[in-house]
C-alpha cells in the first residue's frame, strides 16, 4: 500500500517542454486545474500528497516520476536522459532524506528516466529507450539485485518510456499497448489490450485497490472494468499528453 505522493506544480514554461506528439501547446491554466485534479484523486485513495513548488528553470519538471525510483526500502535518484531535464534532480535528496535513510544516484555517463521502470511484485522491468541507455541500467540493476530484487530489461523502438506502453495493474496483471502486446517479457502475466486509437491509456496507476486511467479512453476503461477491477477513475491529462507525458508521470507514489 502507497502512504505518500510526491508531485511537482507545472510552471509557466511547460509550453517550452519536450514533445513528439504534434498536439499543439500545453494551456498553462488548464494544466494547473488538471494537475490539482489529480491530486485531488491521489488524496481521495488515501496518499498523503506532498506538492513541490514550479520550477520554471525546467519546462518538463512536472513530470517528477523521471527523477527517482521510491521503492519501501530505498530511493533511486535517476539522471534523466534528456540534457534539458537532467537538473531536474537538483533538491531531491534533501526531499527525500526526510523518508529514506538509503538513497542511491545513477552516476555519468549512465543515464536513466524512472519513466523506464516499472515494478511488478519483486521484480522490477527496465526499459532500454532514447533516455535510459544502458549503462544507466546496469548501475539500476547493481542496486536492485543488492536489494534481492530480479530485473529484467526490456529494449524498446518507438516508446518514449517503457510505462508509455505497459502498466502493471497488481493481481498478475498488465495493461499493455500495441508496441508491447507480444513482448516476451509478458508471458508470466494476463495482459488487457490497449487498441491503437487509444494507446495513450497504456500508462495508468493501480493505488491502493484504485485504478487511475486518463480520461477520455471508454474502450479501455470497458476493458480493465471486465478484467473484474471494481474502483476505476478517470482524470483529465491532455494538457500533460501534448508533452508526451502520461499519467503516471506525474507523481512519484510511495
Ligand atoms: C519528456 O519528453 O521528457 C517529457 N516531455 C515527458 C516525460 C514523460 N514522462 C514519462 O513518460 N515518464
Amino acid at each position: 500500500m502507497f502512504t505518500h505522493a510526491l508531485v511537482r506544480k507545472p510552471c509557466k514554461n511547460i509550453v517550452e517542454g519536450i514533445t513528439s506528439a504534434k498536439l499543439g501547446e500545453p494551456d498553462y491554466q488548464k494544466a494547473l486545474v488538471q494537475h490539482a485534479s489529480y491530486v485531488q484523486t491521489l488524496m481521495e485513495c488515501g496518499l498523503e500528497v506532498m506538492q513541490l513548488e514550479a520550477s520554471e528553470e525546467y519546462p518538463d519538471s512536472v513530470f517528477i516520476e523521471d527523477i527517482a525510483l521510491l521503492t519501501p526500502e530505498f530511493a533511486v535518484i535517476t539522471r534523466p536522459g534528456a540534457p534539458s531535464r537532467r537538473g531536474e534532480t537538483e533538491g531531491i535528496k534533501e526531499v527525500l532524506w526526510e523518508f529514506y535513510d538509503e538513497i542511491v544516484e545513477i552516476q555519468p555517463p549512465g543515464t536513466l528516466d524512472a519513466g523506464d521502470v516499472m515494478m511488478a511484485g519483486n521484480r522490477f522491468f527496465i526499459g532500454l529507450s532514447g533516455r535510459t541507455n544502458e549503462e544507466g541500467a546496469r548501475q539500476l540493476e547493481a542496486i536492485l539485485h543488492k536489494f534481492g530484487f530480479a530485473t529484467i530489461l526490456v529494449e524498446l523502438e518507438n516508446l518514449l518510456h517503457l510505462k508509455t506502453g505497459v502498466s502493471y495493474l497488481e493481481h498478475d496483471t498488465m495493461l499493455v499497448g500495441p508496441e508491447l502486446k507480444d513482448a516476451d517479457f509478458l508471458e508470466d502475466y494476463r495482459t488487457i489490450e490497449v487498441a491503437l486509437e487509444e494507446s495513450y491509456a497504456a500508462n495508468c496507476i493501480w493505488v491502493n485497490t484504485t485504478i487511475i486511467i486518463p480520461k477520455g479512453y471508454p474502450t479501455t476503461l470497458k476493458k480493465i472494468e471486465d478484467a473484474g477491477y471494481d474502483r476505476i477513475v478517470t482524470t483529465d491529462t491532455s494538457e500533460f499528453r501534448k508533452l508526451d507525458g502520461g499519467l503516471s508521470c506525474l507523481s512519484l507514489r510511495f
